[in-house]
């Protein structure tokens, strides 16, 4: 129980001490820091408890470049079981909750999927009482924040530590000291405790802040070279001074490898000082009470340092240390695109760590001797050998060097195992798995869409579905049932309601929540295909032109995405989409029936208000090409059907939801496969009705792409191909007009209101394996040997 008049006089003695001000003056930054202090403070005991349990068992350590963790505040009074109680709290001191939560920024530090899966991930293992720690960088900014001028994406600094950061303890104590060949940096650790939902454990994500090791040269100081004096230091903060984008640029990379090191090596350090407390130098031992997860290939450069660990400074033997790092380490890949596969050039290892790289050298040596013995040939050495023309493969010496590999949903690993990464499956048959993703439901539900979650409750007469998804398939039984299929219409237009009005404040931009919220949030990349999105837009606005009596359904289409700042035609799509926007929503003579919205730097906050308000769910990547996909669960877990392709995920949602539930179309897999030697886009451009029309807006001056040839070169990735890409290399043309038949059947569908939110209740009702609880305890349980242990 919280002592509410304990927590009132906490938060005034907080703004007096911290602002020295009394509560009727304070800003509501100020009162959101105050409020989120003496939330800290309700943890202390729990954390160190936490803490203590877990000291003599088995841990595991999520290593990522990447925490997606968006706001705290909400999701942490929700997880404390306290939301309702403070609210009122706060209330009685004339404080509107949603303002101080608005107030708060994201904690944006993660490009997209792969961030926000650590974030579900750190939520679910503290939920389920794992022991389970999270080692990250903490960045002074985040992902860019995202505005539009004229149309065109424009990136400005993310500067989330403005107000501060009440979430985080900086311990001083436990800095260590990561060596470059160039420099030593200070790794200063900031603790964020992560609270389980309605359970005392509280787990631990842990950043490092890179600093020098002194403040600024005195003597430079004194003699008036100010510059020079703080030259160093800000060389160091640079390597956690902020989160790459996907696609960064060639000038980044010795920045990138420095970071990479650099929480690696002070996780490592932390670690191996933590094992000694307890064990002293048994390292037989470490594999016993450690199990270390490397968050795609950004953390790999563990498996040498930590053999560097072990040899050098362990005095550990060769054989006996690699026995060790194999059984520690698990490794997850995340993505089958080529170009996303990280590889090193072997000269940047030199000059930065030339030790690390001997190593790597070493582990090659070796691995390619064993490989010889095994009779392999040439050819097939040289395409697995961890260095390779001068680059290093992080991915194989990730499969090489740890005890298991997994894809990320079933579709992902059969193709890891069957082609991408056939050669390495066959070598290690036993370390390929799968472990499809999840999403948290305490964020995605409980908190982003209260009305369905408070619904959803008193249906079940229980609210154990938050920590038991799987229950909820017992609101099967109301798939008949009109008045809960009304409530469920009800919920959804109230949720529309919302996001309409959010949109108008932030986009400017008017919406009509009686219209069809269509919506594809997600990064901005060719596969994912929001240029087939957009052609479907512009056919079917072309179709009401000619037809100005054509019977639809209106619609409002919502994008949400950012670009990687150096991915030219991501940004062509986005200006592409604009446009299209700009034509639309100001024609007024198909009379609102179409509307279209980007909205603006689409973040972990803007999706929670997004996601509840969805009445179709756009999930239409090329098959093949979405690992897994995260957005997909969040829709269906907030009652969405989806229109999509047979990808990632989706395959298994609507194998559980049922396809009759949702809308499928496209090309599978296997056909793409056959037919991609010899595809011709041209044959659909020429063939397909209304294609063309659509397609040619992008030459024929239907739009402006303010002289960047923007679109010109869109039209020409479709329809020309190059030396380095094959025309329409995403079957777009090949797709579009399956989509829009299922876009037709999509209109048709949502006519018959209680069809379709018999449809909704059946997906909501299905989401229950895509809760990352069930993910989490499969990483426990078959790759990391940990096992739940409650305070
Ligand atoms: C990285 C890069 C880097 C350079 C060029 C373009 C590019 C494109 C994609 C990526 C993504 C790398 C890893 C990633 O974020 N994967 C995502 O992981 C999610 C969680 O497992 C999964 O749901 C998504 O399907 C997958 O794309």
């Amino acid at each position: 129980m919280l002592n509410t008049r304990e927590l009132k006089a906490n938060i005034k003695r907080i703004l007096r001490t911290d602002y020295i001000k009394t509560i009727d003056k304070a800003k509501d930054y100020e009162k959101y820091n105050a409020l989120s202090k003496a939330i800290m403070e309700l943890t202390i005991d729990n954390w160190d408890k936490t803490i203590e349990v877990y000291s003599n068992s088995k841990q595991a350590y999520y290593l990522s470049a990447e925490f997606l963790m968006g706001r705290a505040l909400g999701n942490n009074l929700l997880n404390l079981g306290i939301y309702e109680e403070v609210k009122e709290v706060l209330e009685e001191l004339n404080i509107d909750i949603n303002d101080i939560e608005e107030i708060e920024e994201d904690a944006g530090l993660g490009n997209g999927g792969l961030g926000r899966l650590a974030a579900c991930f750190m939520d679910s293992a503290a939920t389920k009482n794992l022991p389970l720690t999270g080692y990250g960088i903490r960045y002074s900014h985040g992902l860019f924040k995202q505005s539009f001028k004229n149309g065109f994406q424009v990136e400005k600094a993310d500067n989330w530590l403005k107000y501060g950061d009440p979430w985080s303890v900086r311990r001083d104590e436990d800095t260590v000291i990561v060596e470059f060949a160039d420099c030593s940096l200070k790794a200063v650790p900031y603790d964020m405790p992560v609270i389980g939902y309605k359970t005392s454990n509280i787990n631990k994500l842990r950043l490092f802040k890179a600093e020098p090791l002194e403040d600024f040269d005195f003597e430079l100081f004194n003699s008036q070279e100010y510059n020079r004096a703080v030259e160093k230091k800000n060389r160091a903060e640079d390597v956690s001074r902020v989160l790459y984008p996907n696609e960064s640029t060639a000038e980044g990379k010795t920045l990138r490898l420095k970071q990479q090191y650099f929480f690696v090596s002070a996780a490592l350090q932390d670690l191996v000082r933590n094992f000694k407390k307890y064990h002293g130098n048994n390292f037989d031992l470490f594999k016993k009470y450690n199990a270390i997860q490397l968050n795609d290939t950004h953390p790999v450069i563990a498996i040498p340092e930590f053999m560097r660990i072990l040899i050098d400074e362990e005095k550990v033997e060769w054989k006996k240390a690699w026995e060790i790092t194999v059984n520690t380490f698990s490794y997850t890949n995340h993505t089958i695109l080529r170009e996303a596969l990280e590889e090193w050039d072997i000269e940047l290892y030199k000059k930065l760590l030339p030790r690390v790289y001997e190593i790597i050298k070493i582990i090659d040596g070796r691995f390619i001797r064993e490989l010889g013995e095994e009779g392999y040939s040439y050819n097939k050495i040289n395409s697995m050998k961890i260095i390779y023309k001068n680059k290093i493969h992080m991915a194989w010496l990730a499969i090489h060097g740890t005890h298991a590999t997994n894809g990320v949903a079933k579709l992902h690993t059969d193709i890891l195992k069957n082609q991408e990464l056939k050669d390495w499956y066959e070598l290690y048959p036993d370390r390929f798995l799968n472990k499809t993703n999840g999403i948290t439901p305490r964020r995605w539900l409980a908190l982003c869409n209260k009305e369905l979650s408070g619904f959803i409750t008193e249906l079940l007469s229980s609210d154990s579905w938050i920590t038991d998804l799987k229950a909820l398939k017992e609101l099967e039984k109301f798939a008949g049932d009109k008045s809960v299929l009304n409530k469920l219409l009800d919920i959804k237009q109230l949720k529309k309601q919302q996001l309409s009005e959010y949109i108008r404040i932030n986009e400017g931009v008017e919406t009509n929540p009686n219209s069809l919220f269509d919506i594809q949030i997600k990064r901005l990349h060719e596969y994912k295909r929001q240029l087939l999105n957009a052609f479907g837009i512009l056919d079917l606005y072309f179709r009401l032109k000619e037809n100005p009596d054509l019977d639809i359904i209106p619609r409002t289409f919502i994008f949400g995405a950012k670009a990687a700042p150096g991915y030219f035609r991501a940004k062509g799509i986005i200006k592409f989409i604009n446009e299209i926007a700009n034509l639309i929503n100001n024609d007024e003579s198909i009379s609102n029936k179409i509307k279209v919205v980007f909205i603006q730097n689409y973040r972990v906050s803007y999706a929670e208000k997004l996601f509840p308000a969805a009445d179709i769910s756009e999930q239409i990547s090329t098959a093949g090409k979405e690992a897994s996909g995260t957005g997909n669960m969040k829709f269906m877990l907030n009652g969405t059907p989806t229109i999509g392709t047979y990808d990632g995920a989706n395959v298994e949602m609507v194998q559980e939801a049922g396809e009759e539930n949702n809308f499928i179309f496209g090309a599978r897999m296997e056909e793409l496969e056959k037919i991609k030697e010899t595809y011709d886009p041209i044959e659909y451009y020429d063939s397909v009705k209304g294609l063309k029309r659509v397609v040619n807006t992008l030459i024929d001056g239907t739009f402006d792409d303010g002289d960047t040839g923007m679109f010109e070169d869109l039209y020409n990735s479709l329809l020309e191909g190059a030396s380095w890409h094959r025309p329409d290399n995403y079957f777009i043309l090949k797709d579009f007009d399956e989509y829009r038949k299922a876009q037709d059947k999509v209109d048709k569908a949502y006519r018959d209101r209680l069809g379709w939110a018999r449809k909704c209740l059946m997906n909501l009702a299905y989401a229950g394996k895509f809760s990352s609880d069930r993910t989490i305890m499969e990483y426990a349980k078959e790759i990391w040997g940990i096992e739940a242990k409650k305070i």
